[in-house]
């Protein structure tokens, strides 16, 4: 299994062996000055050089209990977590891991010495992109949880060249460009070459019977691919822990080229090796809809089988090949189906390399696997083509066969005489082209399946895997997601994070549940003026970076109404958008009075390929162009769509909103995370019974949460006879907007640009029902206008929202996790 391993890279190794054991380590200044002074070897320095030289100091302060929380770890005396998605979406570290290291103070002391301030220096750091959306987003905040938990638990993901695209408007389209984010090194990682692991694709299989009659098979004529380990260190909260997230990136093996060189085939070999290394190349940008691509399949392949090789490998180092313990020594959380072939790889490892009998290894699979599921919606459940795995993976398409057929049996025993319970429930979808079922296969094997709320899970068992939870309801369970108050409160909202420890003390930080005991202090005059005070400074903050990016001014004075997000129809950034032309249309009719001066943001991206994502982009941008450019409309309505939104751009966004637009279809938004970062920075929520929203809403209570629109049940049952017309007709405010809209006002030299929305609207296929929707939308809106012009009403609320959000911490969700699903 090792035999690719690389021992170029030793004395990298020794040097950090020295390092690790230097401790205590000099102070973060003399670190920062020996790497100015020594690292760079010139005098002359770029800000970048500064942002390398205080990133690689902090990595050094923390290799001493990098080394001893692995050493800790390695003796197994408590469940150790592998956490594998193809998706972490870190944004940047610095300033987190200043944070959790409680270094700020120092460092911002440290670069005193070159006249540099912290904040500005923090924006340095380039994103790391390595995610889509709320799946990737969930995956980070859910290992700083676990580091500040004090949890072995180690992140796995891939080493994406080019993480999420950079989206740039030109003429108020989306454009994308490669995000080479590694361009200039990455200050945080270390190449561990000494856990290599080489990962098989393609070849045949071939069996053969031992002497004692035994069948084995043997996969061979593989297409080897070496896997290198680049370790990302994760401090936990001012705990002394250090976990890690171990990133794979593909390279070609040194030994199957030289097979081709000698028979002298030169160009093959050299396509070959650009093969492998395209393998962890891009990050495939389609956020919860299906990508299909067999490079797709390789990556998620080869994220699989590195991340079990490794976890097999630590285990035989201390414990030799009894695998016995091993099940109750590790578990590995699936993040989605993505990750899912990582059933069968297992499996394949301990039946063909360590010649486990298939029911041992089989006990042990379903004792380590455990899968959330992140959404119900059809397009994004993974099924990949039979042919496409017979050719890639033929040795784990026939331990799926297996493991089939077997399961099978338990099927036809609890529906007997059922055949087409057979069929439904297979993992195989027969058909003129017949595919696997990842969801099915990651449920068969895990011993646990959770969705990310309450409806979701709802939903999970008793629509989508209904006769999975008839068959085993034991496996199914919720685990509301939540987002770490680290980054998202005491990070992002320094002015916030101030005033709560004034009032509170520090614990919230690590217990958001203590943010409970503000609510106390919702009367209190001088709490009502310091929150206002700083969301107006978050405010005015945020207004800069809106002129700069979108050359809008936004004004402070105004309600900062906010929607940002990916662009996709179930999340109905179009319903905001008929919504700000009906407000537009007030007041070009002069009915200003019920209107509270608003500013209204949206920002995402669309996946390249989804047109009608990519044209909604276009009209919002168009909308924002003719309500900008009116000075009559400037003083009640401002519109901008931010380009390139990420999550460095949330931690701007999220502390300076008063309204936050959770809007999506009920029974469409698994849960939602970006809801919760603006509940805890106070925002009030405008939003639809879905996802997460519904917990939120039962925290803080009707009174402080804009409820509107169908419920997922009303949402089902209007499906089966839904006239949009009817709606239209009923509205006059959605009449008016779908006539401007149609009357070209918005595209004058682009005429029938957007007839493909305007007929969305109007099809009563519309599986998002916006029609059904506005009246409801609109009129949730006008009371979250009048709650707004009683600022004092207004504060409170916000202080409240904050209050309320304790919940949905990442530490609260991470512990649910290891009490009641790693029993960690
Ligand atoms: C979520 C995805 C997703 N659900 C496929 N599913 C992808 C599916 O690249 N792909 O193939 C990428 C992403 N992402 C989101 O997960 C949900 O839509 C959110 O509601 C939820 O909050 C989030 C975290 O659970």
């Amino acid at each position: 299994l090792d035999k690719s391993s690389d021992k170029s890279n030793d004395v990298n190794d020794e040097v950090k062996e020295q390092l690790q054991n230097c401790e205590p380590c000099e102070s973060l200044s003399a670190s920062l000055s020996r790497y100015m002074n020594n690292g760079l070897g010139q005098e002359e320095y770029a800000q970048h050089d500064l942002f390398h030289a205080l990133a690689s100091s902090v990595k050094e302060l923390m290799l001493g209990n990098w080394r001893k929380t692995r050493a800790k770890d390695s003796q197994y005396q408590t469940k150790q977590v592998a956490y594998l998605s193809l998706e972490f979406l870190m944004g940047r570290a610095l300033g987190n891991a200043l944070l959790n290291l409680d270094l700020t103070e120092e460092s911002r002391e440290a670069l005193s010495q070159y006249a540099v301030d912290l904040e500005s220096f923090e924006s340095l750091e380039r994103d790391a992109g390595l995610g889509n959306g709320g799946l990737g987003r969930l995956a980070a905040c859910f290992l700083d949880s676990c580091a500040s938990l004090d949890l072995a638990v180690t992140g796995y993901g891939i080493r994406y060249e080019y993480g999420m695209f950079a989206q740039r408007l030109v003429d108020g389209y989306q454009v994308e460009r490669p995000d080479r984010w590694l361009k200039d090194g990455n200050p945080w990682e270390v190449r561990v070459p000494n856990h290599n692991v080489t990962v098989p694709f393609f070849g045949h299989t071939e069996s053969y019977l031992d002497k004692l009659g035994r069948r084995h098979v043997t996969w061979v004529d593989t297409q080897d691919v070496k896997a290198v380990a680049y370790d990302m260190p994760i401090p936990g909260y001012r705990n002394g822990r250090i976990n890690t997230l171990r990133l794979w990136k593909s390279e070609a093996t040194d030994d199957f080229d030289l097979a081709e060189f000698n028979q002298g085939d030169y160009t093959e070999a050299v396509a070959r090796k650009n093969l492998a290394e395209q393998i962890t190349m891009v990050l495939y940008p389609n956020d919860a809809s299906e990508n299909g691509k067999e490079l797709r399949l390789r990556q998620q392949y080869f994220l699989s089988s590195a991340s079990l090789q490794d976890l097999l490998n630590n285990w035989v180092k201390q414990n030799g090949t009894d695998f016995s313990g091993f099940d109750s020594a590790n578990v590995m959380q699936l993040n989605d189906t993505h990750p899912s072939v990582a059933v069968p790889e297992l499996m394949r490892l301990l039946v063909d390399h360590y010649a486990l009998e298939w029911d041992k290894a089989w006990e042990i699979t379903t004792n380590i696997m455990a899968y959330t599921n992140h959404t119900l919606l059809p397009e994004a459940l993974e099924r990949w083509p039979v042919r496409m795995f017979e050719q890639m993976l033929p040795r784990v398409l026939e331990i799926i066969y297996e493991i089939n057929a077997r399961y099978l049996d338990d099927v036809a025993h609890h529906w007997p005489g059922n055949g087409e319970m057979l069929a439904k429930m297979s993992i195989i979808e027969e058909g003129d082209e017949p595919h696997v079922r990842m969801a099915y296969l990651a449920i068969v094997a895990s011993f646990s399946v959770n969705g990310v709320a309450g409806l979701h899970t709802q939903l999970l068992t008793s629509g989508l895997f209904k006769h999975f939870y008839e068959l085993w309801p034991e496996k199914f369970n919720n685990k509301t997601n939540g987002v770490t108050p680290r980054r998202w409160l005491a990070h992002c909202n320094p002015r916030l994070a101030a005033l709560l420890t004034k009032r509170l003390g520090h614990e919230w930080v690590g217990d958001l549940q203590h943010l409970h005991a503000l609510s106390a202090f919702t009367e209190d005059r001088t709490l009502i003026d310091e929150w206002r005070e700083v969301k107006q400074a978050n405010k005015r903050e945020l207004s800069l970076m809106i002129a700069k990016e979108c050359g809008v001014e936004f004004e402070p004075e105004m309600m900062f109404d906010v929607h940002v997000k990916r662009i996709h129809e179930y999340k109905r950034q179009l319903l905001n958008i008929l919504h700000v032309i009906h407000l537009y249309h007030q007041v070009l009719q002069g009915n200003t009075d019920a209107l509270v001066p608003r500013c209204v943001l949206i920002g995402g991206k669309a996946a390249p390929g989804y047109a009608m994502a990519k044209l909604l982009i276009k009209l919002a941008s168009n909308v924002a162009h003719m309500v900008n450019s009116d000075p009559e409309v400037s003083p009640y309505l401002k519109f901008a769509f931010l380009p390139n939104y990420n999550v460095s751009a949330m931690e701007k966004i999220c502390p300076a909103t008063d309204l936050s637009q959770q809007i999506s279809t009920a029974g469409k938004e698994a849960s939602g995370t970006g809801n919760m970062k603006f509940m805890m920075n106070g925002a009030l929520t405008i939003g639809t019974l879905d996802g997460a929203n519904i917990e939120m809403l039962e925290e803080v209570g009707e009174d402080n949460f804009f409820l509107f629109g169908l419920n997922a049940s009303q949402v089902n049952a209007l499906q089966q006879d839904y006239q949009p017309s009817q709606f239209i007709n009923e509205s006059p405010a959605l009449k008016q907007v779908m006539e401007l809209l149609q009357s070209g006002h918005f595209n004058l030299l682009e005429p029938g640009i957007f007839d493909s929305i305007i007929d969305s609207i109007r099809s009563p296929t519309d599986p998002w029902m916006t029609a059904a929707d506005f009246e409801s939308y609109r009129l949730a809106q006008q009371r979250a206008a009048s709650a707004y012009k009683d600022t004092e009403g207004w504060t409170k609320m916000s202080i409240r929202n904050t209050a309320c959000s304790g919940r949905f911490s990442s530490d609260v969700t991470i512990s649910a996790y290891r009490d009641e699903i790693w029993k960690a």
